[in-house]
């Protein structure tokens, strides 16, 4: 049994995880404390498993080995695992883009006629950015140039950096990193690059090593989540301010519920879109439902609310339990953060599990892939399985906690221009006299390590209390908004100088800027910042923070944000202790060479208020009134 009233601060989590032991189901906290003691070796990253000469493990207290069979220290093996980290985050959200791409270039081509280019003046910025001439193009001309540039981000074998990091990052950033040669070439090669140098044999170094995760980070930062974030937007329109609901309570008793849940938004959108056609919903009431609901869950989640208001149920540790409340006739999943338990929870309800991309299957989950050249046949394929489900529910087993709360996401880097009046001038004028003191984005997972959103939430809070706006992405996102966070309400939790901002502004003193590729939405209001003040990413009153993080894509994105040179606390320790010199070169030396650096701390009370005196000592040097 776990302690139902500590797994969560988040309300109707408790109750269904009671639920489920009375079902006989098990969750992600069951499994987590039938893990314990997890292995010491694994946690402070002193274990390697790169060559069949191993496992090896070095002895932390140095009474046993101190070196792996090749001979590699524990500096090396600590190196060494925490880049193929990053390596693999890298390579989730590139790969997630370059689906994205597909769909774009195919739409350009006239290939997927389910799809369109929606925005057309983010086109012609991009298109701007890249270095494609629009002159006397149509649309189409102009996306085919701009995905073959794009495609070539991926692949290009020359030296020269990536052109969309060398066409948003900040000249001043850009110096410090051809300085340390850690300019990203491609996505793809850097990726592989990390897997060659970590492989038996190949760099020791944890200094050259760690450079090289930077390398890889930054691929993915400006480059491959930018452009999930860039594309995404064309093809589905730039997110503006939207209301809508989170939490549980947002799954309807009489309806069919279907939850759309992963990352990449191709499929998502789709199943939100043609689930409210005047067919599918005649269909649903045949079978004895009212229509059909689609809730969000995790970054599609947040994909789908950013620019539909699709309501949210929850984030990470809550996908299990969507399905024990009895009431969902079908989880609908693409590709990360799935837990594969998804299956097993599903076997003790009527829940159908579709997997739909062939890089994520789930043994024992109905597949049905999808291909965006039949999106439109295959979305109301899927549905349909949904709602003859329906009949299969229930009602004895079904608990759907009445927990909802309302909030308004859809913070694009164009919604935040718009709301201040089209230039970032009232922010920068805010920042500059104090009104405002800083700004942190809070980003990242959850982790039965923590109290579910307690890390997100108290963090937040201790934040926009002390003047600082916050803005984020991801499980966070979801967080906030289940804990009324992004609500212009939610201004009275601010300080004195937030709050008359937001309240002139009608904006939440929490800013959802949607899934975690939008992660390089933060990125450009750094470099719009830094551009217009001309000065560096890393001069800047801002912070970063990762309070319940633990997905290999939140290191890759911990370490974008410190190689921008932002401050970037984590909540849960990364596995790097078990070498004293990479725990110094990630929290301290770094500093030197990037001017940003890891800060590990798990209460966020404290955490607030470091980052706060980060923030401070900023604006001093920037002769900021504080
Ligand atoms: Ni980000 Fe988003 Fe959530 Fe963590 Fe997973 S959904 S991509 S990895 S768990 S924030």
């Amino acid at each position: 049994k776990v302690p139902s009233k500590q797994v969560s601060i988040t309300p109707g989590v408790g109750k269904l995880v009671e639920k489920a032991e009375e079902d006989g189901v098990k969750t992600a906290w069951h499994r987590f404390l039938e893990q314990q003691p997890q292995c010491g070796f694994g946690l402070l990253g002193v274990c390697c498993r790169n060559c069949t000469m191993g496992p090896c493990r070095i002895d932390p207290f140095g009474a046993g080995p101190t070196k792996g069979v090749c001979g590699a220290d524990a500096d090396t093996i600590v190196a060494r695992n925490i880049v193929r980290m990053i390596a693999a985050g890298a390579a989730g959200h590139s790969d997630h883009s370059r689906d994205v791409v597909h769909v774009f270039k195919g739409v350009a081509e006239g290939k997927f006629k389910d799809y369109k280019l929606t925005d057309v003046e983010k086109l012609k910025e991009l298109a701007k950015i890249l270095g494609v001439k629009t002159e006397g193009k149509s649309e189409n001309e102009i996306a085919l140039e701009v995905a073959h540039i794009l495609e070539m981000e991926f692949g290009k074998q020359d030296e020269e950096p990536v052109r969309l990091l060398m066409g948003t990052a900040p000249s001043k950033r850009i110096k410090v990193w051809k300085k340390l040669g850690v300019l990203p070439r491609a996505i793809d090669r850097e990726i592989c690059l990390s897997m060659h140098r970590t492989h038996i044999g190949c760099d020791a170094d944890p200094v050259s090593l760690l450079l090289h995760g930077v390398r890889t980070a930054l691929a993915d930062g400006w480059c491959g989540s930018m452009m999930a974030t860039y594309l995404s937007d064309i093809l589905f329109g730039t997110p503006k301010p939207i209301k809508s609901l989170a939490n549980l309570g947002v799954l309807k008793e009489d309806m069919v519920n279907i939850i759309v849940h992963g990352h990449n938004p191709i499929l998502s959108m789709k199943i939100a879109e043609i689930a409210q056609s005047e067919e599918m919903q005649k269909l649903a009431q045949q079978y004895g439902a009212k229509g059909i609901n689609v809730a969000g869950m995790c970054c599609t989640g947040n994909e789908v609310l950013s620019r539909m208001g699709v309501q949210v149920a929850g984030n990470f540790l809550m996908q299990e339990l969507a399905i024990i409340t009895g009431a969902v006739e079908a989880v609908i999943v693409d590709y990360q953060c799935l837990m594969p338990s998804l299956v097993d929870v599903a076997s003790c309800y009527h829940t159908k599990i579709i997997t739909t991309e062939p890089k994520a299957r789930i043994p024992g989950a109905i597949h049905i892939e999808f291909k965006p050249e039949r999106a439109d046949e295959i979305a109301k394929e899927i549905i349909k399985i949904a709602i003859e489900n329906y009949k299969n529910r229930v009602p004895a087993k079904v608990y759907i906690p009445e927990h909802k709360m309302e909030l308004v996401a859809g913070f694009s880097v164009e919604a935040i221009l718009e709301a201040l009046g089209g230039t970032l001038e009232p922010l920068i004028n805010a920042l500059k006299d104090g009104t405002i003191k800083g700004i942190v984005g809070i980003v990242g997972c959850n982790n039965p390590r923590v109290k579910q959103n307690y890390g997100h939430v108290t963090l937040a809070k201790e934040l926009i209390k002390r003047d600082i706006l916050v803005v984020g992405t991801g499980c966070w996102g979801i967080a906030a908004a289940m804990h009324g966070l992004l609500t212009p309400e939610a201004a009275e939790m601010a300080g004195p100088g937030l709050k008359a901002i937001c309240e002139a502004l009608g904006i939440p003193p929490c800013l959802h800027m949607g899934s975690c590729v939008d992660c390089s939405r933060i990125l450009l209001v750094l470099s719009a910042l830094a551009n217009a003040l001309d000065v560096d990413i890393s001069d800047l009153p801002v912070a970063g923070s990762a309070p319940e993080w633990m997905s290999e894509k939140a290191v890759a994105i911990g370490t974008y944000f410190v190689a921008s040179g932002v401050f970037t606390h984590l909540g849960v320790v990364p596995p790097v202790l078990g070498s004293q010199k990479v725990t110094k070169l990630l929290t301290d030396d770094i500093e030197d060479l990037l001017g940003g650096k890891f800060y590990v701390e798990p209460d966020p009370v404290k955490a607030a208020e470091t980052i706060y005196n980060v923030i401070i000592e900023k604006r001093k040097k920037l002769k900021w009134p504080v």
